[in-house]
């Protein structure tokens, strides 16, 4: 082969990965992440309420048997599929979830413990499908994934320290009658209710939340799915200038 043609060969072969490359990022990782609404939360009093809940399924036509967290829209209370959310800085963060998956042990039984929150404690209540509430507003600094399945995924800031087990439904309504039908409703399905607070930082920017349940069903070792992408189980917050 003469070395122009090696050239035209290694030329060709050189733009096909770049073309590869190129494909990858956009298909892969820009699909990902574009789209997402950003639902923005308003302080009132110094404080902000940030509401959330985590189904087994989800509304999506793409990816509908993926687990998922949606965001509620402060003022029409509408779920919004996204785990893009905005606060004020420096301003009390009072969140709320709402746990309609079912349960599954924690691989790091060290994720059981509340970290990061103000006390370092949550506020947990839990409904069976018939509204009938058979833990009422208990403060706790662990739930213990290993010793009753009561965890269904983890909401977790790691630049902040905010590491926080999110309660689930108890094992026999995790196995019976979880939600089928997203975003759940309180009416007709068993469900926890977790509070907890965190001062959000001084410093506007954005913080990268995340589950740490390997919870991605049908991935390698549950590690990727919607544990890896923006909308599921991965998510941001976005520290805004008050
Ligand atoms: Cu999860």
């Amino acid at each position: 082969m003469s070395v122009a043609a090696r050239a035209a060969v290694l030329i060709v072969a050189f733009l096909g990965v770049v073309g590869l490359g190129v494909f990858t990022a956009v298909y892969y990782v820009g699909a990902a992440t574009t789209q997402l609404p950003v639902v923005h939360y308003t302080a009132s009093s110094g404080q902000v309420n940030v509401v959330l809940q985590e189904d087994p399924q989800n509304d999506s036509a793409s990816r509908p048997d993926w687990v998922a967290y949606y965001t509620q829209d402060q003022a029409s209370k509408q779920w919004v599929h996204t785990t893009l959310f905005s606060v004020p800085a420096n301003t009390k963060v009072n969140v709320t979830i709402y746990g309609y998956d079912g349960c599954t042990p924690l691989r790091n039984n060290y994720f059981s413990q509340v970290q990061g929150t103000l006390g370092g404690t949550v506020n947990l209540s839990q409904f069976d499908q018939h509204g009938k509430e058979y833990v009422t507003s208990k403060t706790t600094s662990v739930i213990n994934s290993w010793t009753d399945c009561n965890v269904g995924h983890t909401f977790a800031i790691p630049e902040l320290g905010v590491f926080v087990p999110v309660a689930s439904p108890n094992a026999q309504l995790s196995a019976d009658n979880l939600c089928d039908s997203s975003p759940c409703a309180t009416s007709g399905n068993p469900y926890a209710v977790e509070t907890f607070s965190f001062m959000s930082p001084k410093q506007a920017g954005t913080y990268r939340w995340q589950c740490f349940v390997p919870c991605g069903g049908g991935y390698l070792d549950g590690n990727s799915g919607p544990m890896g992408t923006l909308g599921w189980m991965m998510g941001e917050m976005d520290v805004v200038s008050s």
